[in-house]
């Protein structure tokens, strides 16, 4: 057990809710302060509502818990973005100065801040995206993670504040639901799978995206935050990759464990999102420098998440 005491923030969310419990593995359940804009349930440790956009709430928050680590999770995501621009541009990065000026004024030992594959645009290589490449994002989400990116490189650089960051990929998983990202189809479709019903994706069946199963996603978390920090040779955010798959593929590897399995396409506004990003990212730094290494690939995530949903949908 270490020592840290750490606040989540977004802990709600789909990443949070599976981030914070395995925190909790980690640094002991009392040592792990969960807190969301929504009320939290079924918590195995301490949790509080808290708006991150809330600046004196969130300090008084963190100096009332002896808070040295910020996992900061709270963001709105691609698609929702696009909806209301200037709201999520506020949300997405008045939230994040407020983390970071809290945690440089109270002298915290480390700050997670997650960016996205959403940084690239079509300016990109589109296939295995360089770590070190042009960003011109088309989505305010992604204008958001460029310059929080940014900003996170910012305060190291001027302030010594130890800020980790990785640009994950589409996230998949069976412990929670997606909130509103162009990437959540790759989600969705198994919960249709399960219940034998046919479903409806929002992308072309051969856009490819970049992928990442939910236990290989926490991992890689976990085994940043805890790299050494002079192994660390990206200070904006580490390219990340676990797999790649077309709306077709990831159909083809869940019909050959639900034949007859339906899928339709009815692409919508994500679709341009989808087009403006990599369908595969080059991870290489990170592996070089913290030692990454993904687990799983496009059949061994489908065959587990099957089998956690089934338990889901008696
Ligand atoms: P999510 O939308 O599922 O969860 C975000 C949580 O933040 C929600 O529970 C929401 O209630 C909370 N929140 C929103 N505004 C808040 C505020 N003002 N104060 C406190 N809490 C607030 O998001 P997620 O998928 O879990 O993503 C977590 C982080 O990872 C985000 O920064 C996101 O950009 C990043 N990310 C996610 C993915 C993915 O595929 N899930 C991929 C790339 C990056
Ligand atoms: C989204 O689709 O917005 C997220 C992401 C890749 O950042 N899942």
């Amino acid at each position: 057990m270490k020592q840290d005491r750490l606040l989540i923030i977004g802990a709600g969310g789909q990443i949070g809710a599976v981030l914070t419990e395995a925190l909790r593995e980690a640094y002991g359940s009392d040592n792990v302060l969960a807190t969301d804009l929504r009320p939290l349930t079924n918590q195995t440790g301490p949790s509080q509502t808290l708006d991150a956009l809330d600046a004196a709430a969130l300090a008084e928050t963190a100096q009332k818990h002896g808070i040295t680590q910020i996992y900061h999770l709270a963001a709105i995501l691609s698609a929702t973005g696009e909806k209301d621009p200037q709201r999520a541009w506020e949300i997405n990065m008045r939230s994040l100065f407020n983390v970071l000026e809290t945690a440089r004024t109270q002298n915290m030992h480390k700050v997670y801040f997650p960016s996205s594959i959403a940084v690239f645009g079509r300016e990109a290589h589109r296939e295995n995206t360089p770590q070190h490449e042009v960003l011109i994002p088309e989505t305010v989400y992604g204008i958001s993670k460029v310059a929080g990116e940014n900003w996170a490189n910012y305060y190291f650089r001027r302030y010594g504040l130890d800020v980790r960051s990785l640009r994950y990929p589409g996230i998949i998983g069976y412990q929670s639901l997606p909130g509103g990202g162009t990437t959540d189809y790759a989600v969705d479709i198994y919960h249709y799978a399960v219940q034998n019903k046919p479903f409806t994706c929002f992308l072309r069946d051969n856009t490819p995206l970049p992928m990442l199963y939910m236990p290989d996603a926490i991992r890689a978390t976990l085994e940043l935050m805890e790299a050494p920090a002079d192994k660390l040779t990206v200070r904006t955010s580490y390219n990340l990759s676990g797999m790649s798959f077309t709306p077709a593929e990831i159909t083809a590897s869940i019909q050959k464990q639900v034949p007859g399995f339906q899928v339709s396409y009815e692409p919508d506004f994500r679709q341009a999102i989808a087009d403006s990003w990599p369908g595969s990212i080059n991870d290489s730094t990170a592996r070089a420098d913290w030692g990454w290494k993904p687990e799983f690939d496009l059949d061994a995530m489908t065959a587990d998440m099957l089998l956690n949903l089934r338990a889901q949908y008696p």
